[in-house]
């Protein structure tokens, strides 16, 4: 692909709309994973806000095919140059590591590649770092503190939409707002060893990478050497951010020499500065946090 395709060739990403202003709009732990990718390979792209129960209906339109669970989900790229015989349809690719593969395709010679060779390794790179994460969210609880939130943030066409599905799939048919705990300090208890789990993982593995030769000294998983792993993280933390800020400051501070002493247990590692906070502060240092694409609208496609 060149490098400075026209306005309406260029990539155009999907997203999920909230009512958090300018770039901080986009929240989703999902969708980011797509944006933070486009950031970080510097690709010039343009956007769309979808809320979400506009989602379905527009990629129905363009024959998008939903998932196993039968559900129409974000992100997605728009990019009828390309996907002709990609993807059913033809126009739209969803699935963030299946775009992040894509990208990665069309953009051989970018110096950030989500799965640099050797393929088979950056990609079980991948599922390990992913397993951790979700381990965060599933086993650790991380859900009870961001989902009450999550209805907060959206725009109320999607509020309302989340919060009536969410409910419908919970067994209890409990709404999400009132998943968390009444003292959020005890989730947070929950999640916290799952997180050090996390930290200790993502130290062993950059320093057994970087000195097998995986990358130069950095913060990522392969040292200096960004890849899908640290980009999931990363999007995991704009998640937290969107949730509040707090929440944020509390997950990377977990581990820290100054992390307030009533949530420390006796012996535990601890760090001058938590190896996830390092992999968040190399994303705000290079910029990628804060890039947008083009405003630009893709309409429904009729029949
Ligand atoms: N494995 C998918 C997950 C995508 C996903 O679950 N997206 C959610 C938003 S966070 C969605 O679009 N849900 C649509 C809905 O709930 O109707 C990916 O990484 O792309």
């Amino acid at each position: 692909m060149s490098s400075s395709p026209s306005f309406s060739e260029r990539i155009h990403f999907l997203d999920i709309s909230s009512k958090l202003p300018g770039y901080r709009q986009s929240w989703s732990p999902n969708t980011l994973k797509t944006r933070l990718l486009l950031n970080a390979k510097g690709i010039p792209y343009t956007e769309q806000y979808l809320s979400y129960p506009d989602i379905a209906p527009l990629l129905k339109s363009y024959s998008v095919l939903p998932n196993e669970e039968r559900t129409f989900t974000l992100p997605a790229i728009y990019h009828p140059e390309t996907l002709k015989d990609v993807v059913p349809g033809g126009v739209i690719m969803t699935e963030s590591a299946a775009i992040a593969h894509y990208l990665d395709s069309l953009y051989p010679s970018s110096l950030v590649q989500a799965f640099p060779e050797p393929k088979s390794e950056s990609g079980a790179l991948w599922k390990e770092a992913e397993h951790h994460l979700h381990a965060i969210q599933s086993k650790g609880k991380g859900y009870r503190l961001l989902m009450p939130r999550i209805p907060l943030i959206l725009d109320d066409r999607g509020s309302e939409y989340f919060i009536r599905t969410r409910t419908d799939d919970h067994p209890q048919h409990i709404s999400p707002l009132q998943w968390g705990s009444p003292n959020p300090e005890d989730d947070w208890s929950v999640v916290r060893p799952f997180v050090l789990t996390y930290l200790k993982y993502y130290e062993s593995t950059r320093d057994a990478a970087v000195s097998a030769g995986r990358g130069g000294q950095g913060p990522f998983l392969w040292g200096d050497k960004v890849t899908m792993g640290d980009i999931y993280l990363a999007s995991v933390l704009v998640w937290f951010r969107s949730a509040g800020e707090e929440m944020l400051d509390q997950f990377l501070a977990i581990g820290e020499k100054d992390e307030p002493a009533g949530r420390k247990a006796e012996g535990e590692p601890v760090w001058e500065k938590s190896p996830v906070r390092a992999v968040w502060d190399a994303f705000g240092e290079k910029g990628w946090l804060e890039g947008v694409g083009e405003p630009r609208e893709i309409p429904l496609k009729s029949a």
